[in-house]
């Protein structure tokens, strides 16, 4: 653990008011999660209280009540708001300020900026954070929060949203994240009306039929490498464009892709909008795979990392299998 201890930043949240709330870019079910059980929470206390998250916000957690909670106020009226009052800024999730993506300004602009996080490549920034490295999720670290700041508050909207984040950040309680502690809280926000099977359906259950057939092609034209250590594959625009899909429906790839047998690693090379290439990256058998995207500038966790390239697909595949080459040998065979 890193930062102050939470007693401290609940002491800070105690007082603040209005709070923002920020999160990393490409929000996915912690992150979100995150939002969604921090408005509703804080709001309970009454305080006035925004969430901004980049980009768009996944459709497969609008089941979350998303629309109505994230992004509710323009950039403009944001910083309207903000030279009006002594807003308290949080950023939870988000293992650095860059990751704010077109929020990050605002969140330096807070009277007060406090960090909450469980990656471990977080250095902390802000005037005040709290990095629990061992929690499985930011959702993990928000419900000891709640816990030291009023239990009674956690309703049934609030541990849905956090259970939504702790089965999404532990591949639904089964990556080496998954702790004692996990399964207890866990069990801890089924009690307090959670409901299991709905938030596994609403994630998992919930796809396109172009988005599984974009997987199948994607795991279709994957390849193996350095004797079955790596599967590599890629989704490009064309293949987007072939089964009408979007970016977002290349989420749950790297999961089906991890389950070959031989695999220790696992790459995924995706063609974005704006022309560069996001690498996802996963380990098993406790292959650390951060190193790697670090290199590029990227982070994450040990067995489930990202990074961005500003290349051409063939060029990125070239320069993540030079890094490769560096821990598993030169036969890329
Ligand atoms: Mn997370």
């Amino acid at each position: 653990m890193k930062g102050s201890g939470i007693a401290t930043i609940a002491v800070r949240l105690r007082q603040a008011d209005p709070v923002f709330l920020f999160t990393h870019e490409f929000a996915d079910g912690d992150a979100l999660g995150s939002m969604v059980a921090l408005v509703l929470y804080l709001r309970s206390l009454g305080k006035e209280v925004y969430a901004f998250v980049p980009g768009k916000v996944q459709t497969v957690y609008r089941f979350l009540g998303t629309d109505d909670l994230i992004n509710t106020l323009t950039l403009l009226e944001a910083e309207t708001r903000i030279r009006q009052s002594k807003v308290t800024c949080l950023s939870a999730d988000a293992a650095d300020v860059d990751r704010l993506g077109e929020w990050k300004q605002l969140f330096l602009a807070g009277a007060e900026r406090l960090v909450l996080d469980h990656h471990d490549t977080n250095a902390g920034f802000g005037d005040m954070f709290f990095v629990d490295e061992t929690a499985s999720s930011c959702c993990e670290v928000l419900y000891e929060l709640f816990t030291v700041m009023d239990a009674s508050r956690i309703d049934r909207l609030v541990a849905s949203a956090l259970y939504t984040g702790l089965v999404s950040d532990t591949g639904s309680f089964q990556y080496a994240n998954t702790k004692a502690q996990s399964l207890i809280h866990g069990a801890r926000l089924i009690a307090l009306g959670a409901c299991p099977d709905e938030i596994s359906r609403s994630i998992y259950e919930a796809k396109p039929y172009g988005a599984l057939r974009l997987m199948g092609s994607c795991v279709a034209s994957s390849r193996l490498l350095y004797n079955g250590q790596v599967v590599i594959a890629r989704v490009t625009r064309a293949m987007l464009q072939q089964f009408d899909s979007i970016d977002e429906d290349t989420e749950g790839i790297t999961d089906e892709l991890r389950r070959v047998n031989s695999t220790r690693a696992v790459v995924l090379l995706k063609e974005a909008a704006d022309g560069t290439i996001k690498v996802s990256l996963r380990g098993k058998y406790g292959f650390d795979v951060k190193r790697i995207a670090t290199t590029f500038g990227g982070g994450g966790h040990l067995l489930a990392a990202g990074c961005t390239i500003e290349s051409n697909v063939d060029e990125a595949e070239e320069r993540v299998l030079a890094e490769l080459d560096r821990y598993l040998g030169l036969s890329r065979i």
